[in-house]
């Protein structure tokens, strides 16, 4: 606290400033599921500024403030029409040269117009995902603060909403020791809102958000159903109505408390979903009050989507997909794009599942943060199976308690936001931290906080090898379902008899998935396999890791490092130039390197 003296002024003498908007957060248990909904897009071109110094939050500049409280006119630092405008959705670094490297907080402002379609509607802003403390303002007013770069977040605005309208954010990029990334990763900071913004206009009761699936215990005899209801500021008795016509049910589902449950038979076996044939069934959900007497029924809400049944399990070294064994062939995945960061479309999302079938696969591990929520729904469509992961990187405060809570948000924001989607076959809590008593409490708790909420798919990690017993030996296994190992064998330690030795060594009682191998490259570099950066020494690395890794029944699944090169200003040789080069695929996306084909060779074998 600063001790107020008669010439304290607050805006430039506070230095708590940030307090009273940690006090409204925006957590995964004010989510509200979008899918489908009526909503209103705040897409489009937003007066911004990067405010170097914080001073929108620090001087209260959302006030707006023009007059003193005698009535004379105040100079103002900030002129909202005046500053330029850039998309949303965008990564700011991407908007101007001078902006590349800027990691402060950016103000996004602009006006829009509402008028309520319905009575008593009920209004939320959703923002898809920025980066990485978002402080939302609506006509003057906080309305909430979220944290966590990758994860969607929702607010009721239905009080402060008026037919003229003034938003202003205030995003944050700063890197932290305390934060989910801390300060050091390898791939770049990219700040600012780039994915969608939107009005959500609800009624006054609503569905919050369900949850469907197999029951999972072999039998595909049954489905499990949980659903959650905001049921408005005066209760009343409500039932949800889940129907999916194909499989012949229309069920009523009573709502207690908010939340509702259901255990369906099933009276026909389903079809289910698998690369092989992903197919999806429409499914709808209608909130309705009883009533009495005559009775007829109001309808509140309803909700529709497409969801694929199938069940993904373990059993002693293998992975089910629906009862059989399955290898995962996949590829690691970063979000970076070269013009658009972060951002994308579904073009680009698009392309890259066309790169994975050039490769003969069935698998991307969408690392090492939450990708954009489309992505999930496309590979449900494609029969593509992904695996989802927390920012939880290296070297984190496995011992801060605030930390933890971000951490336990954005995976409980991820799945909640994904749980519904078939291709989402794995949860991942982490990578590449290191084995002390504090981080195996932190991720043992995690995998504890995604199995409450989601007892359906296993969790994993991608853990790092005890290079000293050369073994794959880490203490968070027993809290794992898959073994995920990251190895460089080739690369960062070129002596590859080490990978045999290691898996020699090794007598895991769960499937492995090796979630990380590689080396870099420069496309176009020539050489020998002696030569680092050169192509083929990169297409040497994948053909030994190949041989080797083939051979060890135990390992279920491959997502080498990575798809395609990707901004990292920690690398700044002559060959990286602040690119990780560890791509089969440069970063203009269309140039394949020589180990490309040797990955595609490979899966086309199996
Ligand atoms: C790793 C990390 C990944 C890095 C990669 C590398 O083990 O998980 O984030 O980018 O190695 O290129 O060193």
């Amino acid at each position: 606290m600063v001790e107020k003296t008669e010439n304290f002024l607050e805006d430039i003498h506070r230095r708590n400033y940030e307090d009273p908007f940690l006090q409204r957060m925006c957590r995964w248990n004010s989510w509200v599921d979008p899918t489908n909904r009526t909503t209103e897009s705040l897409n489009g071109k937003w007066n911004f500024a990067p405010d170097w110094y914080d001073t929108c939050r620090r001087a209260a500049w959302y006030r707006e403030r023009v007059k003193d409280s005698e009535g004379h006119p105040l100079p103002l630092d900030f002129d909202w029409e005046s500053w330029e405008r850039i998309p949303v959705p965008s990564c700011w670094n991407l908007q101007k040269p001078e902006l590349l490297y800027f990691e402060g907080a950016g103000v996004y402002t602009r006006t829009f117009r509402y008028r309520p379609l319905q009575e008593a509607e009920r209004v939320f802003l959703y923002f898809e995902g920025a980066n990485y403390r978002t402080t939302v303002f609506l006509n003057g007013i906080h309305m909430g603060t979220h944290d966590g770069g990758s994860t969607p977040f929702s607010m009721e605005i239905t009080d402060t909403i008026r037919e003229e309208n003034r938003i202003v954010v205030s995003v944050e990029a700063y890197r932290r020791p305390e934060r989910v990334p801390m300060e050091n990763t390898d791939w770049f900071n990219y700040g600012g809102i780039y994915r969608d913004v939107y009005l959500l206009r609800l009624p006054p009761r609503f569905i919050r958000h369900w949850f469907l699936r197999l029951q999972g215990d072999g039998s595909f005899s049954t489905l499990l159903f949980n659903v959650e209801v905001d049921e408005g500021k005066e209760p009343i008795p409500v039932s949800v109505q889940l129907r999916i016509p194909k499989l012949g049910i229309d069920v009523p589902i009573v709502i207690q408390g908010g939340k509702g449950n259901a255990c369906i038979p099933l009276r026909t076996a389903p079809e289910l979903w698998s690369p092989e044939h992903p197919y999806l069934y429409p499914v709808e959900m209608l909130l309705k009050e009883e009533k009495k007497g005559n009775g007829e029924t109001r309808r509140w809400d309803r909700v529709e989507d497409r969801i694929g049944l199938r069940e993904i399990r373990v059993e002693g070294q293998n992975i089910l997909l629906n009862g059989k064994p399955v290898f995962l062939k996949g590829v690691s995945l970063h979000e970076d794009h070269l013009e658009l960061g972060k951002a994308t479309t579904p073009e680009i999302l698009r392309s890259t599942i066309r790169h994975l079938r050039e490769l003969n696969g069935n698998y991307l591990r969408l690392s090492h943060y939450p990708h954009h929520p489309r992505f999930s729904r496309i590979a449900d469509e494609e029969g593509v199976m992904l695996w989802e992961e927390i920012p939880v990187y290296w070297a984190i405060d496995f011992t801060n308690p605030i930390t933890y809570l971000d951490a336990e948000n954005q995976l409980s924001e991820l799945i909640l936001r994904d749980r519904n989607r078939a291709s989402v076959i794995i949860w991942s809590v982490g990578n590449e931290n290191a084995d002390t008593d504090p981080r195996l409490s932190f991720m043992g708790k995690l995998s504890q906080r995604a199995r409450e909420l989601d007892g359906s798919r296993p969790v994993s990690a991608a853990c790092l090898v005890n290079h000293v017993k050369l073994a794959i030996e880490d203490r968070l296994a027993a809290d794992l379902d898959i073994i995920g190992l990251n190895e460089y064998y080739g690369w960062y330690d070129p002596d590859l008899t080490k990978l045999r030795q290691l898996l020699n060594n090794s007598r895991p009682t769960k499937p492995v998935v090796i979630c990380e191998f590689g080396g870099d490259a420069r496309a176009g570099q020539g050489g020998t396999v002696e030569d680092l950066f050169s192509e083929e020494r990169q297409a040497w690395i994948y053909r030994e890791q190949l041989n080797i890794l083939r051979s060890y029944p135990y390992i279920k699944g491959l997502s080498p490092w990575i798809l395609y090169d990707f901004r990292c200003p920690r690398r700044l040789n002559r060959y990286q130039e602040s690119f990780n080069r560890k791509g089969l695929i440069d970063s203009n996306r269309s140039t394949k390197k020589q180990a490309f084909a040797v990955l595609a060779d490979f899966y086309r074998s199996l």
